[in-house]
């Protein structure tokens, strides 16, 4: 199967589907584009406009990056999603709430003053509790075994703590659940490859590109 992953360079989006590429050590293309100048065939294809699109023997077009990641689950060798169904659906509920996280991510940078960018933070945080009362004590979120939720919470992990080195606005103090597994999604092959080179850099300038308070101090 000819598998090509169009992309951003920031994107947690894509950051979800390349783990789970990763993870299941598919042969894939990614291609990138400028989703500030996105190209024609890209607008063609993508019906909302949106990265991950992942094109199928290169005429098939996939799109969200849920769908897109339990496709790559489902056509390879082993499985990323747990047998028990009511797992399954609260997998894909939580995963849906990390969309929602990543989304504050976005506003918080899109806060033009300081107090707006605090007050987002807060609201983020507040949800992020969800999340910690949610985690148990184990390695992945449902347990010993890596799962589709664990990839799609990577890129928010990692973005956090870039927000909590750059500008201490993430104390992972009141998340130690969230911050071990941070830990353990890092010290994941497939995850530490999905982090692009010069990360910081291309996100910082993401960040400073949306002309609120937080790219200001960066
Ligand atoms: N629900 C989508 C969200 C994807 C998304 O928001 N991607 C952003 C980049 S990180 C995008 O393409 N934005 C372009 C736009 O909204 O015009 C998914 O999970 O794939």
């Amino acid at each position: 199967m000819n598998l090509e992953l169009v992309s951003f360079n920031v994107c947690p989006f894509v950051q979800r589907s390349v783990i789970t590429l990763n993870y299941k050590n598919c042969d894939y293309k990614i291609t990138f584009i400028d989703l500030n100048d996105p190209p024609e065939w890209f607008l063609e294809i993508s019906p909302l406009g949106k990265v991950p699109v992942l094109k199928v023997n290169e005429t098939e077009v996939l799109f969200e990056s849920a769908v897109i990641n339990e496709f790559i689950d489902d056509v390879t060798p082993g499985t990323l999603k747990p047998s028990d169904l009511l797992i399954l659906a609260k997998n894909r509920a939580w995963i849906e709430y990390g969309s929602t996280c990543l989304g504050d991510l976005y506003m918080i940078a899109d806060g033009k003053t300081e107090e707006d960018m605090h007050r987002r933070m807060n609201e983020c945080t507040e949800r992020l509790e969800r999340v910690e009362n949610v985690l148990g004590h184990s390695t992945f979120f449902n347990g010993e075994k890596l799962a589709l939720i664990d990839a799609a919470y990577a890129p928010l992990l990692i973005r956090l703590e870039f927000m909590r080195q750059n500008i201490n606005l993430l104390n992972w103090n009141r998340f130690p659940k969230l911050e071990r597994w941070r830990k353990d999604l890092l010290g994941l092959e497939a995850v530490q490859k999905s982090i692009i080179d010069g990360f910081d850099l291309h996100y910082t300038n993401k960040i400073k590109a949306q002309n609120g308070y937080l790219g200001s101090v960066l």
